[in-house]
């Protein structure tokens, strides 16, 4: 049996000492190398953090299994018992040019159920933490449930790539969103986009492709407090897949869901 009272005390441990240490980072020179294209850096930060999540994990609880975005995690095809999915550093290029922006993000799942959900913003010591049945918090407080908002009053957290000529989404769909929202936002870190939707700092984010790492604590944070969760055909996430991800408040999700995700349909 999990003792989930002491895990949840390990897990803020670590995350404040690996907070810690990327803090301390500021003050030396990074080693920065790219992925798969210029825009996809990755740094030695991003992998040491990652590398000591997992060395903990591992001493402490190895019999689960985990998923990091830097590959120190395991090899597996399905949920079953517990997973840690972590993103070491959420906002790399953040991390690199402005020494904000950028959270570390830990989900972990019992199976397919996401229990708890930690998206660390590093540099404003602000914990969002979500405990699925049991709410969620900033810090010490207790974050309200979602409530619906009209498309005229929302802010709305996507990349203005999305409205330009791009390889995943028709230019013109985007649009006449942007145009009739109250205003749109653009924070570069998934993970701290979600927690933003999640403290109501945003009303909704939709982003093209995400990975299991950008989205697994987020997720979690938003269904518990009753903000919807899907991709951008209004399927669910499935937690170790890559794809498109929409999230919003209740009502406002669906209507931007059919009156403008879907018009061209
Ligand atoms: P990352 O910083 O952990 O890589 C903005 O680019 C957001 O999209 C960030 O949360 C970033 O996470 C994520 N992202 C996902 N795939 C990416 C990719 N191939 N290149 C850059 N950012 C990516
Ligand atoms: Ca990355
Ligand atoms: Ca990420
Ligand atoms: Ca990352």
């Amino acid at each position: 049996m999990t003792n989930w009272t002491e895990l949840d005390q390990n897990v803020r441990t670590w995350i404040h000492e690996a907070g810690e240490r990327i803090r301390q980072s500021f003050k030396t020179e990074l080693n920065i190398k790219t992925k798969s294209n210029r825009n996809d850096l990755v740094t030695d930060m991003d992998e040491a953090t990652e590398r000591y999540f997992t060395e903990n994990i591992r001493t402490h609880y190895p019999d689960h299994q985990i998923l990091g975005e830097e590959g120190y995690g395991d090899d597996f095809k399905e949920l079953s018992g517990i997973t840690w999915i972590i993103d070491p550093i959420d906002g790399t290029m953040n991390f690199v040019h402005q020494q904000r922006n950028f959270a570390i993000s830990i989900g972990i799942y019992d199976g397919d159920e996401g229990e708890l959900g930690y998206i660390y913003d590093v540099v404003h010591d602000e914990l969002y933490f979500a405990n699925k049945g049991k709410g969620v918090y900033m810090n010490d407080v207790k974050l309200p449930k979602l409530d619906p908002v009209p498309v005229e009053d929302a802010i709305v957290a996507l990349n203005a790539l999305w409205v330009t000529k791009n390889k995943r989404i028709d230019s013109s769909i985007l649009a006449p969103l942007v145009q009739d929202v109250r205003g749109t936002r653009s924070y570069g870190s998934a993970a701290m986009e979600l927690a933003y939707v999640a403290s109501g700092r945003l009303d909704a984010y939709l982003t093209m492709r995400l990975a299991p790492w950008d989205f697994a604590a987020g997720k979690i944070m938003i269904e518990e407090l009753g903000g919807v969760v899907t991709d951008l055909d209004g399927n669910p996430l499935n937690p170790l897949n890559k794809s498109s991800v929409f999230v919003g408040k209740p009502g406002l999700h669906e209507t931007i869901l059919t009156d403008y995700l879907h018009r061209n349909k």
